[in-house]
C-alpha cells in the first residue's frame, strides 16, 4: 500500500473486503430487518437472521444493489452493517448498509488511486486568445478504462478516502501537468475545502509536491470547489491565506451552481471567481440572465477579483462572456480536457483570428 498523505492512511483497502463472510445488518426497527430479510429472499439471496442481525454472504453481496433500490428511504436510513469475519462482528467499521454496498461496488478503488492521469482543460484569455493556463482534471486508468472525476469521488467518499484521496489528486495533478507548462502559464488544481481541518498539516504534502517540481508558487492557483460539506467561513480563511502565504493564488469555483453563496465573494475576496457553466449555457445579450453575468462581473470587479467563464460550448456563448466583461474563457468550444496540453481548438483559434 503506497503512503502518499499525511493526515490519513488509506484504510480498510478494498482488498480487506473480501476476507469478510458476511455482512451483518442491524436496525433499532425490527419492520425494517424483516422488510430487508423478504427482499433478500424474493431476490434469492441467502439470508440468516439472529436476534437483531440479518446475515448476508460474501457470494451476494454483489446483488446488494439491486435489493436497496427496493428499499424506503426510512429503511436505509435505519440499516446499518457491520462486517463479520470467522471472529465475528468488526464493530469499528460500523456504515449505513448503503456505504457497504458502494464499496462493495467500487472494489477497483485502489487500483484506480495507483494509476491516476491528469488531464489539462485550457483557460483562456478572452481578448486575444492567449492560453493562460490549465485546469488539471482528474481521471484514473483501469486496464483499457478511463475513469472520470465523479466516480472517481464518490468511491473515494464511499471508501471513506476523501481526505487522502484529495491530497493524492493535489500533488498528482502538480507532478503531472507543472512541468508541462509553456513558461508563463499557470496550473489551476481543484481541492474540496472541506477535507481540510487544518491547513498547516493538510497542505504539507502539496506544498512539498510544488518545491519539488521547482515550481513559481504565483503561477498555481489552488480552486475551492464546494461540496455538502463545506467548512465554515474562518476555516475557509485560514486555508485561502496558508496558500497566500506560500504565493499561491485562490479561485473560487462554480459560483452559480447553487452551493457557492455569493457572500464568499467578499468575504473571502479570492484572486479569481469562475462563473459556474449553469450560468454561461446559452447566454446571450438579449437574455435576462445576461444582466445577472454582467452584474456580477461588475461586482467582482469591483472587489478586485479576475473572471473566468466556464463551460463556454457555442462561439455565441464566447460572444456575450466577452460581452459582459469576463476576464478568461473555458469549455468544450476552447478546448476539451486532454493529456497533452496543446492550446486552443482550432475552431476557436479561428474565431479569435477574426475577433481580436
Ligand atoms: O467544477 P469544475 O469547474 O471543476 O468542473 C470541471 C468539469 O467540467 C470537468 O469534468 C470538465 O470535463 C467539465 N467541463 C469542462 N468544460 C465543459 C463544457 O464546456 N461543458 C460541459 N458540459 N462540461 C465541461
Ligand atoms: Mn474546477
Amino acid at each position: 500500500m503506497t503512503h502518499f498523505c499525511n493526515c490519513h492512511a488509506i484504510s480498510p483497502s478494498p482488498a480487506a473486503l473480501s476476507p469478510f463472510v458476511s455482512l451483518g445488518i442491524h436496525s433499532p426497527s425490527s419492520s425494517a430487518r424483516h422488510h430487508l430479510t423478504l427482499l433478500l429472499h424474493a431476490h434469492d439471496i441467502p439470508v440468516h437472521t439472529e436476534e437483531q442481525v440479518a446475515h448476508i454472504g460474501v457470494q451476494d453481496f454483489s446483488r446488494l444493489l439491486g435489493v436497496l433500490d427496493g428499499l424506503s428511504e426510512a429503511d436505509r436510513l435505519s440499516l446499518r452493517a457491520v462486517p463479520y469475519t470467522a471472529e465475528g462482528p468488526n464493530v469499528w467499521e460500523v456504515q449505513p448498509l448503503s456505504v457497504w454496498a458502494d464499496r462493495l461496488n467500487s472494489e477497483w478503488f485502489e487500483s484506480a488511486t495507483e494509476n491516476l492521469v491528469f488531464y489539462g482543460q485550457p483557460i483562456v484569455e478572452v481578448h486575444d486568445g492567449r492560453v493562460i493556463g490549465y485546469e488539471a482534471l482528474v481521471r484514473a486508468r483501469l486496464g483499457d478504462e478511463l475513469i472520470g472525476a465523479g466516480p472517481l469521488l464518490k468511491a473515494a467518499a464511499a471508501h471513506d478516502q476523501m481526505r487522502a484521496f484529495d491530497a493524492l489528486a493535489r500533488t498528482t495533478a502538480i507532478r503531472q501537468l507543472y512541468g508541462k507548462l509553456a513558461p508563463a502559464q499557470s496550473l489551476f488544481i481543484n481541492f474540496a475545502p472541506g477535507v481540510i481541518y487544518n491547513p498547516d498539516i493538510c497542505l504539507q504534502t502539496t506544498f512539498q509536491a510544488c518545491r519539488e517540481v521547482g515550481a513559481d508558487f504565483s503561477r498555481l492557483v489552488f480552486e475551492i470547489t464546494e461540496g455538502e460539506d463545506f467548512p465554515d467561513l474562518e476555516l475557509l480563511k485560514s486555508i485561502l491565506e496558508r496558500y497566500r502565504q506560500e504565493g499561491a493564488r485562490v479561485a473560487l469555483d462554480d459560483l452559480g451552481s447553487g452551493h457557492t453563496s455569493l457572500v464568499y465573494l467578499a468575504e473571502l475576496k479570492p484572486d479569481i471567481v469562475k462563473l459556474d457553466r449553469a450560468l454561461i449555457q446559452g447566454l446571450s445579450p438579449s437574455k435576462p440572465a445576461f444582466r445577472l453575468v454582467r452584474s456580477l462581473v461588475d461586482y467582482a470587479h469591483d472587489l478586485g477579483i479576475q473572471v473566468v467563464a466556464e463551460g463556454i460550448e457555442e462561439p455565441e456563448e464566447l460572444v456575450a462572456a466577452r460581452e459582459a466583461g469576463v476576464d478568461l474563457v473555458q469549455g468544450y468550444y476552447l478546448g476539451r480536457p486532454a493529456e497533452t496540453l496543446s492550446g486552443v481548438s482550432s475552431e476557436a483559434a479561428g474565431w479569435w483570428e477574426v475577433h481580436q
